[in-house]
C-alpha cells in the first residue's frame, strides 16, 4: 500500500418517492393485499402512501361473502374499496371463481351442473354488480390447472367442463363491462409446463372471442428462485395480446432471515419487479402483504417466513429499497461505504482499487463515480465495468459482485497512467 492516501466518501442520503409514485411515474401499479381490519395506524399509513392499488387479500372471497347461502357480509370488502377510494387507489377484485375458500353450503352440496352454472353465474352478477364501476380488476378465476398443466379437478371443473372458464369471464364482463377480466395462478411465472397450459388457456379464449384482459402471475417464491425465464414468460403473454400481473408476490426463506438472506431476497424482488418494469404490457406487481405481520407464509410454510418488503414491525427492509430502485427510484446508501486507494505506483502508472463496505445497510447494486484532477486516465478495471469521459469515471458492478450484504464488502481494481501528481480523488456511491 502506498502512503495513506484513504478517502471515505460521504454516504449519499436519498429520500426516495414513495413506491406508488415511482410505480406512476413508468405507468405502473404497485399494490399490496390488506387484511380490512388492519387499516388504521401505522398499517394504514403505509397502506395508503406506498401503494396504488389495492387488493383484499380474503374479503371478497366467496366464503367470506356469503358464508350462509342468501345471507351477506360484505363489511371488510366495502372497507377496503372505500379505503381506496379515499387514497386514490386502484382496486384488484380477488376471487369470483376458486377451489378454494369456498362457503360450505356450496362446497358441501349436491348439485346439477344446471344449478353449478346458475350458482356460479349469479354469485358473479351479484359481487361484481354491487362493485360495478369501482373495481378496476377482478381476478376471475383462480388457479384453474395443475402442475402438470392439466386442468384442476374442482367443483367448477367437475361439474361444467373447462368451459366454466369462459362462461365465468362471460358472466364477468356483463356485470361490469369497464373492469379488467383476468385468470391467475401460481408457479406460472417462468416458462413450464402450468404457465404453457395457461398461454395455450389465454390464446385459445381469444381466438374465441372470450372476454379475457389480463393475466395475473401470483408469484409466490422461494429466495433465489426467480426463474430465469420470468421476463421471457411476460413476454410471451403480452404477445397474446393480454396485459399481464404479478398479483401475489412474495418471497420467502428459511427463518431466521440474515443479511444475506435478506441481500438476496432484495435482488429476488428487484428482478421481478424489473422484469415487469421491462414489458410494455404488464401493468403492476402486488405483493402479497407488505409486512411480515401480514403474510400467510408462516402459517402454511412452518419455519418460513420474512418474505415481504417491511419486517413485522414496519420497518422497510432491503427488499424495498430494491423495489424503489427497480421502479427508477435510486438507492439510499446510507450506512455504506466507498475507499479509494492507489496499492502501487511507478513512473507513469499505477494500480488502484475501491473497497465499498457496508454496516447496518444493504446494496442490491453499485455504482462508484469519481472525477480525477491530474489527468490521471483509467486503462484497465477488473471486479467492475468503468468507463472513464474526459476527468469523470463511473465503475458499476459486476454480474456477480452487485450485491453488498450489511457487514460485508466487495473491491474492484484498476490499472490506469498519471504523470505529475496523483492525489485521491472523492467516491460517491450510487
Ligand atoms: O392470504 C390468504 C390467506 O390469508 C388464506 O388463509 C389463504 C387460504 O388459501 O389464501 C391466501 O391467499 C391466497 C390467494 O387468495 C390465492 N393464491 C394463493 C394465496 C396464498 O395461499
Amino acid at each position: 500500500m502506498l502512503g495513506a492516501l484513504l478517502v471515505t466518501a460521504p454516504a449519499a442520503h436519498a429520500a426516495d418517492a414513495p413506491l406508488r409514485d415511482l410505480a406512476a411515474a413508468k405507468g405502473k401499479v404497485m399494490g399490496t393485499a390488506v387484511t380490512g381490519s388492519k387499516l388504521t395506524g401505522t398499517y394504514g399509513e403505509i397502506a395508503a402512501r406506498e401503494f396504488n392499488a389495492l387488493t383484499p387479500g380474503n374479503a371478497m372471497k366467496w366464503g367470506s361473502v356469503e358464508p350462509t347461502r342468501g345471507s351477506f357480509d360484505w363489511a371488510e370488502a366495502d372497507r377496503i374499496v372505500d379505503f381506496a377510494e379515499a387514497n386514490g387507489q386502484q382496486v384488484r377484485g380477488h376471487t369470483l371463481v376458486w377451489h378454494s375458500q369456498n362457503p360450505g353450503w356450496l362446497t358441501n352440496g349436491t348439485w346439477t351442473s344446471a344449478q353449478l352454472s346458475q350458482l356460479m353465474n349469479d354469485h358473479i352478477a351479484l359481487e361484481v354488480g354491487r362493485y360495478k364501476g369501482r373495481l378496476a380488476t377482478w381476478d376471475v378465476v383462480n388457479e384453474p390447472f395443475n402442475e402438470d398443466g392439466t386442468y384442476r379437478q374442482t367443483l367448477w371443473y367437475n361439474g361444467l367442463g373447462a368451459d366454466y372458464i369462459a362462461q365465468a369471464l362471460t358472466a364477468a364482463r356483463a356485470a361490469d363491462p369497464a373492469a379488467k377480466l383476468y385468470i391467475n395462478d401460481y408457479n406460472v411465472e417462468g416458462v413450464n409446463a402450468k404457465s404453457t397450459a395457461l398461454y395455450n388457456l389465454v390464446k385459445s379464449l381469444k381466438e374465441r372471442g372470450v372476454p379475457i384482459d389480463g393475466v395475473g402471475l401470483q408469484a409466490h417464491l422461494i429466495v433465489g428462485q426467480v426463474p430465469s425465464t420470468l421476463q421471457q414468460n411476460i413476454q410471451r403473454f403480452a404477445d397474446l395480446g393480454v396485459d399481464v400481473a404479478i398479483t401475489e408476490l412474495d418471497i420467502r426463506m428459511q427463518l431466521p432471515s440474515d443479511s444475506a438472506k435478506l441481500t438476496q431476497q432484495a435482488a429476488d424482488y428487484k428482478a421481478v419487479v424489473g422484469a415487469c418494469v421491462a414489458v410494455a404490457r404488464c401493468v403492476g406487481v402486488t405483493v402479497w402483504g407488505f409486512t411480515d405481520s401480514d403474510s400467510w407464509i408462516p402459517d402454511t410454510f412452518p419455519g418460513q417466513g420474512a418474505a415481504t418488503p417491511y419486517d413485522e414491525n414496519y420497518a422497510p427492509k432491503p427488499a424495498y429499497e430494491a423495489i424503489a430502485q427497480a421502479l427508477g427510484g435510486s438507492q439510499s446508501t446510507e450506512g455504506c461505504t466507498a475507499t479509494y486507494s492507489v496499492t502501487s505506483q511507478w513512473s507513469t502508472g499505477f494500480t488502484g482499487q475501491v473497497r465499498i463496505a457496508c454496516s447496518g445497510a444493504a446494496l442490491s447494486s453499485w455504482k462508484a463515480d469519481w472525477t480525477y484532477g491530474a489527468g490521471q486516465r483509467i486503462t484497465q478495471a477488473w471486479n467492475a465495468t468503468c468507463a472513464q469521459t474526459g476527468t469523470a469515471v463511473s465503475c458499476s458492478n459486476a454480474s456477480y459482485n452487485g450485491t453488498v450484504p450489511d457487514g460485508g464488502s466487495v473491491t474492484f481494481g484498476f490499472n490506469a497512467s498519471w504523470s505529475g501528481s496523483n492525489p485521491v480523488p472523492v467516491v460517491t456511491l450510487g
